[in-house]
């Protein structure tokens, strides 16, 4: 089914209690059942020293300038950019949960007039572009029927409902055609079928013909905000 020699930059995105674990691993299964070789990731990746400055972030063991926190979480998708390219130009399919669009929305959320979409975008010019990012969209009523939050840092109504906006908002933006959002209300197998359903979609694209494509400045893209 793939039409070339390279692998996909897929990601997965949505607010917390979406279903992205869930959705993350079954789209792995379903790929390497089909005879893709997968490599899973997810963002932040806890496992490295910056990793672990951001645990202790979100646990609330550390405190951190909004700035700084942005920043590491970009440097945390950096310190993993080569690996994702390497494996990809093997023919390795890289599925990722949560990526540089978690990364915007949740520090702009803030709302801080000097941490913008824009100025939160600017550190992640550069890294692998995916080639589709599935964004699980749940409204804020469902996600709270979900069990409610965990006690990480964001994990309260009022930034949520903020970050679902920004969520939005990022697909009226120049790469915004990157994401396709994927109801994640429904049950658990309807919304697996609707994911596949894209990601083949999206192989059968010529796009992956191509080599992997870098995030670029809005200013280089067709329909720049002005
Ligand atoms: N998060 C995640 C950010 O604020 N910026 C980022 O760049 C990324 C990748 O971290 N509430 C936030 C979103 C989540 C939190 O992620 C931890 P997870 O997937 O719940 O472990
Ligand atoms: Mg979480």
């Amino acid at each position: 089914m793939c039409q070339s020699s390279r692998g996909a930059l897929i990601v997965i995105e949505g607010l917390d209690r979406a279903g992205k674990s869930t959705q993350h691993a079954r789209l792995c299964q379903n790929l390497e059942s089909q005879g893709h070789r997968v490599n899973r990731m997810r963002f932040p990746d806890r496992t490295t020293s910056i990793g672990k400055s951001i645990d202790a972030y979100l646990k609330g063991e550390s405190e951190q300038e909004d700035h700084v926190v942005h920043l590491l979480f970009s440097a945390n998708r950096w310190e993993a950019a080569t690996s994702i390219r390497a494996a990809i130009e093997e023919g390795i399919t890289v599925v990722i949960d949560r990526y540089y669009y978690s990364g915007i929305v949740y520090s702009a959320a803030k709302g801080r007039k000097d941490l913008s979409l824009q100025w939160a975008r600017e550190p992640e010019i550069g890294l692998p572009r995916p080639d589709i990012c599935l964004y699980l969209d749940i409204s804020t009523e469902e996600q709270a029927k979900r069990g409610g939050f965990g006690n990480e840092k964001y994990e309260t109504s009022a930034m949520q409902e903020r970050v679902r906006e920004l969520f939005y908002k990022l697909q009226l933006l120049p790469d915004g055609q990157d994401i396709q959002v994927i109801d994640a209300g429904g049950n658990v197998a309807g919304v697996e079928k609707d994911i596949m359903e894209r990601v083949e979609q999206m192989m059968a694209d010529t796009r992956l013909a191509e080599d992997l494509r870098n995030i670029l400045p809005w200013s280089e893209m067709d329909h720049a905000p002005s």
